[in-house]
């Protein structure tokens, strides 16, 4: 396929890169990719090795070094440079997300623009790394702090957004002076594969040292390397609650610094004051868009018990014409999962909810035959449940929604609340009084809170991240910046005395 020898790919590539030079152990596990649309074989990468590991850390401190001098507009330059070779390859790479990870291509190409849109917030940033100056109680002395560069940041993502949340923590974490080192799933290596190689050119063009973005790839051990690494002073992970509470084990054990976008759990409440067909519309993309695998996906639907069968029946006409099939073909809604194992998982909490005594309305086989033979396709089920069983509180990565029934909004809050997730969260309500609630203190406790949109699709000005097992970390937009960098408080001295805080006397 010429768009993957556009993107440098080859049927073997290497898993290690320092940014410019790569790294190939022929001997060294070798991590196949095969499409989740067909099963084929897309492409492989080699796993690093011990010694390839070492390499990556050396070269990308001693980049270190270099970076954090160049003035943060000047990098801010080159991250430009980056954004317009992703806008050169974006139908290129947007078609290699979805070939590898299976959302359609529609949201193929917004995975880019989300890394083309984070480029320019960055480009700006790196005039804005502020920080305060305040007022010193002690005369002639001037306090400020200011932001400097932490190091080597650690980046590990998953699968669902196989370049967008890279490019999130690493187009922020350079413009702030940092060096990366990128763990991409093993699931979709081959994405971050053609990223390392579209920011080659730019890297060697602007005779950059070696060593600013680096990516390994391997299994959990390669990626244990990396988070008890003292060297390595934040990582960055997202992925499930298990494995976020893993690497923050490993990393707090050398008090080291996390940043963690776990899972979500997402609702959104429908009140009988809504714009029904708009919130059913939001629900449709929120539940079924890139086949429920976004960590913003809409899970739980709280429905006033007033509209229930209403909302209920409409979602049911609709998802009876959502078109299933290949994400490359134009018209797909829905693609397949990420592989059997996703399939399977699916169809055992269909089962958990049935055990649990819930009730299967719409959906949720295994699809066959033709175009459907690879067994990586469902169709999007439809379930009534409630909220306190446990197939519910847990987050499925697939395309299920449950619906609750409430009769009042102190429910429904308690429904939206009672789990152990804190992501995204909506409601949908014409009526000002309960949308300033939901947004209120005693409102959604989700790192995101939404009136009348969905769930998913966040723009990247924002901080994106939740509460509770969701992790507390905030990437992207807003003043995430900080997390990369590390604050230091100075004070001045510019008198002739030497008066101590607090009025102490201290006499020698
Ligand atoms: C994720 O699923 O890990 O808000 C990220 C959204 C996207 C990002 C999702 N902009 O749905």
């Amino acid at each position: 396929m010429d768009f993957l020898k556009r993107l440098g790919l080859e049927a073997d590539n290497a898993g290690t890169t320092t940014g410019n030079k790569t790294m190939f152990t022929k001997s060294a596990t070798r991590i196949e990719s095969h499409s989740p649309i067909d099963g084929k074989l897309i492409g492989a990468v080699y796993s690093t090795t011990k010694e390839e590991y070492e390499t990556v850390v050396n070269t990308a401190a001693e980049a270190f070094k270099t970076w954090r001098k160049m003035p943060a507009p000047q990098r801010g330059e080159i991250i430009r440079q980056i954004g317009d070779a992703l806008r050169e390859h974006k139908e290129d790479l947007g078609k290699l997300v979805s070939l590898e990870m299976g959302k359609i291509y529609q949201e193929g190409l917004g995975e880019v623009q989300e890394m083309i849109d984070i480029c320019d917030f960055a480009v700006g940033l790196s005039r804005q790394l502020y920080g305060l100056t305040m007022h010193s109680e002690r005369p002639d002395h001037r306090m400020y702090e200011q932001y400097h560069p932490l190091g080597i940041v650690g980046v590990i993502s998953a699968f669902n957004f196989p370049v967008a949340v890279w490019s999130w923590n690493a187009m922020i974490a350079a413009v702030c002076g940092d060096t990366i080192i990128w763990k991409p799933s093993e699931k979709t290596p081959l994405c971050a594969v053609a990223c390392q190689n579209i920011i080659k050119d730019v890297l060697a063009k602007n005779d950059l040292p070696e060593g600013i973005f680096c990516m390994i790839n391997g299994d959990r051990e390669v990626g244990e390397w990396m988070t008890s690494d003292k060297r390595v002073p934040l990582i960055s992970a997202t992925g499930s609650i298990r494995m976020g509470k893993q690497v923050a084990q490993v990393v707090a054990a050398r008090l080291g610094k996390t940043l963690l976008e776990l899972g979500g759990n997402n609702a959104i409440i429908i009140s009988p004051q809504a714009d029904i067909e708009m919130a059913v519309r939001a629900t449709v993309f929120g539940a079924v868009g890139t086949a429920g695998q976004r960590c913003t996906s809409t899970r739980r639907l709280i429905v006033h018990e007033s509209i229930f069968d209403q909302v209920k029946d409409r979602l049911v006409s609709i998802y009876k014409n959502i078109a299933i099939g290949s994400p490359l073909e134009e018209g797909t809604l829905v693609g397949p999962l990420i592989d059997k194992q996703a399939v399977d998982m699916m169809q055992s909490a269909l089962e958990s909810l049935k055990d649990a005594g819930g009730e299967l309305v719409y959906g949720g086989e295994v699809l066959q035959g033709g175009v459907y033979d690879s067994g990586t396709y469902v169709r999007p089920a439809i379930c009534i449940a409630e909220n306190h069983y446990q197939i519910v509180q847990d987050e499925t990565f697939a395309p299920i929604l449950y619906l609750i029934r409430y009769r009042e909004m102190e429910e429904a809050m308690e429904y939206h609340n009672g789990v152990v997730q804190g992501l995204s969260s909506a409601i949908f309500t014409l009526n000002l009084r309960e949308a300033e609630q939901f947004l209120s203190h005693a409102g959604s406790d989700c790192g995101i809170a939404n009136v009348n949109i969905g769930t998913s699709g966040a723009e990247i000005g924002g901080a994106f991240g939740g509460e509770k097992e969701t992790g507390g970390g905030r990437e992207s937009g807003s003043d995430s910046w900080k997390i990369y960098m590390r604050r230091q408080t100075n004070t001045i001295n510019w008198g002739s005395s030497l008066p101590l805080a607090q009025g102490i006397r201290f006499d020698v």
